[in-house]
């Protein structure tokens, strides 16, 4: 019971914060928070497409959506890559909307 009150306060935890940070009031956030849900990642850079649209990572837990593994994840903006590396410690945001996965946020830490 427990464990599953803390999963419970993460996620809302974890929604909250996603608004924080996307929380653009326009007509458009409506129909994307719809079915959209965020969730925190932690890891380390494997590789980065030359492009900068999807980037390798080998990741932590991320609860509620999958264990631990190494894999791509599409990005949302190129930008979100700046200043990353291979190798590079990693914590950041993944939304997931309509089963497609893609990184919203990407920082060293
Ligand atoms: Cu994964």
């Amino acid at each position: 019971m427990r464990s599953l009150l803390h999963v419970l306060i993460t996620s809302a935890a974890v929604a909250v914060s996603a608004l924080g940070c996307q929380g653009q009031p326009d007509s458009s956030s409506q129909t994307q928070a719809a079915g959209a849900k965020a969730y925190d990642v932690r890891g380390t850079v494997v590789a980065l497409d030359a492009g900068k649209k999807s980037v390798t990572l080998d990741h932590e837990d991320i609860p509620g959506l999958m264990r631990a593994m190494t894999m791509d994840f599409p990005v949302a903006d190129p930008a979100v890559l700046d200043g990353l590396k291979p190798g590079d410690a990693v914590r950041g945001k993944i939304r997931v909307e309509g089963g497609a996965y893609s990184v919203t946020n990407l920082k060293k830490r």
